[in-house]
């Protein structure tokens, strides 16, 4: 382990990580917007009913106008920290993420969280993710196969891993990390098959010296995602899943703040019994393209 490296690392702070992510988000949606019809009906009705459930809480609660200039305040510094993408896909992108995957057969999706980017190093069927020479944590080697939900194997499938590093920080969101630290993109080889090498991510405390750490200091909540691999599987002709792989007996297995664990997602390493660290098998399945 490095001390040098990891002492900048820890030094990250939340407006500094919300605002690479509200650049990142905002590029990628300029790519998808162009075109896009405003459908003023739909609009109307979702908007409607967002604003008066507000307001029927308002009326319950009575809420005071203490109470009410202190949700402006805040507001206010979830946009100076940058952190409408980490407030929203902690606190409600697990809802969109069922509906937009009630539909599949295949494997189960998760959120994708504020911290993807596209475009990973490419690395063979069974690659080592880039890291740090000395990147500290467990060796892990994470094996499967890609198949069609006729379990025909899907030669060529891309798998993009992203993960935290041993403290719990993703490249590109703090500072002093490489810029591809733990991130990859695996192409699977003629039977679908794949192993990738990486190493255990810690468990993932949001940041808590920006908005929204002070809302969960505020209510009594932990900060706290258990360990977590996120990834994005594709193939030709088929549905892209985003998804994240849990690990048994993390502490926030049960109460994640994001709401993204599902039993189906948890993994059940082994000691490798040919290298030092841990292995475990994951098999995707694709539904196919609409
Ligand atoms: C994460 O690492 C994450 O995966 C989510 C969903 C929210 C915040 C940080
Ligand atoms: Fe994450």
């Amino acid at each position: 382990m490095s001390a040098e490296t990891n002492d900048v690392e820890t030094e990250a702070r939340a407006a500094d990580s919300g605002a690479n992510a509200s650049a990142q988000f905002r590029s990628r949606m300029a790519a998808q917007s162009a075109g896009r019809v405003i459908d003023t009906e739909r609009i109307g009705r979702v908007a409607g009913r967002a604003i008066a459930a507000l307001n029927d809480i308002v009326l319950e609660e009575k809420v005071s106008y203490e109470e009410y200039n202190a949700l402006k305040a805040w507001l206010i510094r979830v946009g100076e920290d940058g952190e409408w993408p980490l407030f929203l896909d902690v606190w409600l992108e697990h809802s969109v993420e069922e509906v937009a995957n009630e539909h599949r057969e295949g494997s189960k999706g998760s959120i994708e969280g504020p911290y993807y980017i596209p475009d990973a190093p490419e690395l063979p069927w069974n690659g080592t993710i880039p890291m740090r020479d000395d990147e500290p944590g467990t060796p892990l080697v994470f094996a499967g196969q890609v198949r069609a939900v006729d379990g025909t194997p899907l030669p060529g499938a891309h798998l993009e891993l992203w993960h935290a590093d041993d403290l719990g920080f993703y490249s590109q969101f703090a500072p002093g990390l490489p810029e591809w630290n733990l991130r990859g993109t695996w192409i699977a080889g003629d039977d679908g098959r794949f192993e990738i090498h990486t190493l255990r991510p810690a468990p993932y405390q949001i940041p808590t010296d920006g908005a929204c750490g002070q809302l969960i200091a505020a209510a009594g909540w932990h900060a706290w995602r258990p360990a977590h691999l996120h990834l994005k599987v594709s193939a030709a002709g088929h549905e892209l899943i985003t998804t994240q792989l849990y690990f048994p007996g993390d502490p926030h297995n049960a109460d994640d703040i994001a709401s993204a664990v599902k039993p189906e997602l948890m993994l059940d390493p082994r000691p490798n019994p040919d290298a030092e660290g841990e292995i475990v098998d994951y098999d995707f399945v694709l539904d196919p393209e609409a």
